[in-house]
């Protein structure tokens, strides 16, 4: 009989699909629509395990809904801007473009070898000019509606990638792309104005239930709303000093105030006291350091003296200026007031300066807390002391009385306050979409007419390291003509982050060949939202914040009709070897063309969805493959072999009357289909895959007979049900297999099977206990349990207890699902 030979059913299958456009789907309103989306790569050269198992995910979740009768929309395209481009032109002179597109027709080619069901028809790729030219269109329409600005902000910025990073992308310090360390530089760019949907984009984290909590959090903590109040303090000469502050309750335990080394009083301040060369030195060295390093919880304190002081509103105290480099200036005022005793940066701060310490918050049901004693702040609740008329209460309860206290007095005003931060947009490279925006010495900053769009890349341009866009030195890009007045201009020559096109490429898909304006409503909107996203959870805050917003924009622009673009989301675990992430620069990666070279997609695939659930990290390993591989041979075998026998014999499903092989198989079939259908809705797919390989054990158990008759009608049935099962996971195996038995699956599209409810209860069976063969006493079982466990029941039985008393147990001999025989002298 045939061997399995996969590559060439692989191949064959493919162009099966291929010839017959299986996957290409249209809007279909007299079907319910399924939209599965899976992240979309960057096109770096080859696609990685990583990549494999987001896809193959998301491959059969696509497969089974089709299989269920919907319109699934399952596409895949490339973002494609981005710097290893510039860095492979750079490196070996060739153009961005070429690159781009080579490495997307190779990883194209190792998708479709992989067998991922996608409509190629609706593929996009983001650096072609067809798609950023909709993305110019709709930044300048957000300039219109004042979402879009420019302004000059000290910056991340990034000196191997020599461009500016979101706060997003800074991770823990470093760039998150190169793990360079993140500088500070002062910079002009241009912002989208996320910050007006914080309050939103919070809100509706608890409409959303079909996300993790935990990405949720991610969110709800990026954006990081408080509420507190703006103090007004008072210098000793009269000069306002405002301060954001969570906790008012604390206001009469403030000793001393932190300015952050950019305040602009941090400079003034010290003019002309002791302090003064002290404090510029110290305001120089900070402004220099990391802001994501600075507001680390547990980074050294530092701090100079402005030699000023203010006065306390409440009470009248005379407290101490400094600067302190745990205080950050973009949040709140940039100022605070610190309180040591309950605050615990506050706290080691006074420790370092020799800074006063007082309690205003005593923990219910025991004395008043000893500043001298104190080994660290005390941040919890409890009753207000130190306090003048707010003594004794319940200090949550306090705070809205203080509040209040100081906005009737004019001392302050309760505020919201956020910890996001708009997103800056503004890259200093080449390989991104070009910021829509003149230059001109007479009008100023103009937008560039949407009639003159789009504002295309120069594709042939020599790419150099040169600390600047390369755009900034090809005149022939930035030499304009102004708008408005048809003088000499000059082009915005920054591109926009990357992150911009994978706010909206989702949307596009829907409707990937209109030309005609951005997006195209109907088709929009018959789609969206996405039923299912799924991919990694390192984007939690980075690209699925970013498209939360943008799809809001897009939605007041009338280009969609939902607000939340992703209903459902699952986010995958890493691959893991050897105790690490899969990575090149770790040197553990397993390319897919070796595992598809060696193995096959089918047992590629397998081995991917089998070895974990997948939220969770998939521990990598040789022996999983071996096994996967293992099995589908088994598989084939079961078919192959009795092929003839098989072929044209009618199909039936159950079948109560023959023997109890029949019967058992019957109940085995139909709790597999139930086990696998709600374990695909549930994400379970490791799971599903175990109860298949059970059924395949049992299909093999029920033909040690030979079969005939009826119950080879039934085996036909459990085959059948067998590789529809399997198909959503190992497609071309299953279908050549369906194939040879006369059934062919891929035309006739939507075919999931379906169980009979009777048939998924737990199969019992009687089992009799006999003591030297007489029969003594029976119980109920599972069918098919371990003998040893049989045993061990019949041996604790009451009766049976008895019947041994004194005597000696020789053996005891098990007739699985039928009998144990204990026997004794
Ligand atoms: C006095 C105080 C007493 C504070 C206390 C806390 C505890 P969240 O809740 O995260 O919003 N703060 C305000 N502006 C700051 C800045 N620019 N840089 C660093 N820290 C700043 O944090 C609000 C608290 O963080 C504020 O409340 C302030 O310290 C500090 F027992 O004021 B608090
Ligand atoms: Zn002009």
């Amino acid at each position: 009989m045939a061997d399995y030979k996969p590559h060439t059913i692989e191949e064959k299958r493919q162009q099966i699909w291929e010839e017959n456009n299986l996957f290409h789907v249209e809007e279909d309103r007299s079907k319910q629509k399924y939209y599965l989306l899976e992240m979309f790569p960057y096109p770096s050269g080859k696609i990685h395990m990583g990549h494999v198992r987001n896809y193959a995910i998301g491959d059969v979740i696509a497969r089974y809904k089709r299989m269920r009768g919907y319109n699934v929309l399952h596409p895949m395209g490339w973002d494609a801007f981005g710097m290893p481009a510039e860095n492979a032109a750079i490196q070996h002179g060739v153009q961005p473009a070429i690159w781009t597109h080579e490495n997307i027709d190779y990883m194209r080619k190792q998708l479709k070898r992989l067998g991922f069901g996608y409509d190629w028809a609706r593929e996009i790729a983001t650096c072609d000019v067809e798609y950023y030219k909709w993305e110019q269109w709709m930044f300048l329409k957000m300039y219109e509606k004042g979402l879009v600005y420019r302004k000059s902000s000290p910056v991340n910025y990034c000196v191997t990638c020599q461009t500016v990073l979101a706060n997003e992308q800074v991770e823990g310090g470093l760039c998150w792309r190169c793990g360079e360390a993140v500088i500070q530089k002062e910079l002009t760019q241009w912002f989208f104005a996320i910050t007006k949907y914080a309050d939103e984009l919070i809100e509706y984290c608890d409409s959303l239930p079909g996300w993790p909590e935990r990405v949720l959090n991610m969110q709800r903590n990026w954006i990081g709303k408080s509420y507190g109040v703006e103090v007004n303090f008072k210098m000793e000469d009269g000069t306002p000093l405002t301060i954001f502050t969570t906790r008012p309750d604390t206001l009469y335990g403030v000793t001393f105030m932190v300015l952050a080394p950019e305040h602009p009083f941090s400079s003034t301040f010290p003019k002309g006291t002791p302090y003064e060369k002290e404090a510029l030195a110290f305001i120089e060295k900070t402004k220099a350091q990391d802001r994501s390093f600075r507001a680390e919880a547990d980074i050294q304190k530092e701090g100079v003296f402005t030699g000023r002081y203010a006065v306390n509103p409440l009470n009248g105290n005379k407290i101490p200026v400094y600067i302190g480099n745990f205080v950050l200036m973009e949040y709140g005022t940039g100022a605070i007031m610190a309180v040591p005793a309950h605050d615990q940066r506050d706290f080691e701060f006074a420790k370092t300066f020799d800074l006063p310490i007082i309690v205003t918050i005593t923990p219910e049901n025991t004395s008043l807390l000893d500043p001298e004693k104190m080994q660290e702040a005390y941040e919890s609740d409890g009753l207000m002391t130190n306090s003048d008329v707010f003594n004794g209460m319940n200090n949550r309860e306090a705070i809205p009385k203080i509040i209040g206290y100081l906005e009737e007095k004019g001392m302050g005003i309760g505020k919201v306050n956020y910890r996001l931060r708009d997103w800056g947009i503004s890259r200093q490279r080449y390989w991104g979409t070009p910021i829509p925006i003149v230059y001109c010495d007479h009008c100023g900053t103009v937008p560039v007419k949407y009639e003159d769009l789009p504002v295309a890349l120069p594709l042939n341009l020599e790419i150099k390291i040169v600390g600047r866009s390369p755009l900034a030195d090809c005149a022939e890009f930035h030499e304009t003509i102004c708008p408005v007045c048809g003088g000499k201009a000059r082009r915005e020559t920054d591109t926009m982050d990357t992150f911009v096109e994978s706010s909206w490429y989702f949307l596009k898909y829907t409707c990937a060949d209109y030309a005609s304006g951005p997006l195209d409503r109907e088709r929009v909107d018959y789609w969206m939202p996405v039923d299912q996203y799924i991919g990694g959870v390192e984007h939690a805050v980075l690209h699925l914040l970013y498209s939360r917003f943008f799809n809001r924009v897009l939605n007041e622009l009338g280009l969609v009709g939902v607000r939340e673009p992703f209903d459902n989301l699952l986010t995958q675990g890493m691959v893991i070897k050897d105790g690490a992430k899969m990575s090149k620069s770790k040197g553990n990666v397993v390319d897919p063309d070796y595992l598809i070279e060696k193995y096959g997609a089918d047992t590629t695939r397998l081995c991917c969805l089998f070895a974990s659930p997948p939220e969770k990290d998939l521990e990598w390993s040789d022996k999983g493959v071996e096994g996967s591989s293992r099995f589908l041979h088994r598989v084939w075998r079961l078919v192959i072999d009795r092929l003839d026998e098989l072929k044209d014999v009618e199909a039936i499903f159950e079948l109560k009357t023959g023997s109890d092989d029949a019967a058992q198989l019957t109940f085995r079939m139909h709790k597999t289909i139930k086990k696998v259908t709600e374990d695909i809705e549930r994400f379970h797919l490791n799971t599903a895959i175990a109860s298949i390989m059970e059924l395949v054990n049992a299909m093999y158990r029920f033909i040690e007979k030979n079969k005939n008759g009826e119950e080879l009608k039934l085996l036909r049935g459990a085959t059948e049900t067998l590789l529809v099962l399997l198909s959503p996971f190992v497609p071309h195996i299953a279908e050549e297999l369906l194939d040879m038995l006369g059934k062919d699956m891929s035309v006739t599209a939507c075919n999931w099977p379906q169980y009979k409810e009777e048939y998924t209860v737990e199969d019992k069976v009687v089992i009799a206990v006999q003591v030297n063969g007489k029969l003594r006493d029976t119980f109920e079982a599972d069918r098919d349990i371990d003998a040893e466990v049989l045993k061990k029941i019949a041996l604790s039985l009451d009766r049976i207890v008895k019947q041994i008393e004194g005597k000696e147990i020789k053996k005891a001999i098990v007739v699985p699902n039928k009998l144990v025989n204990v026997v004794c002298v």
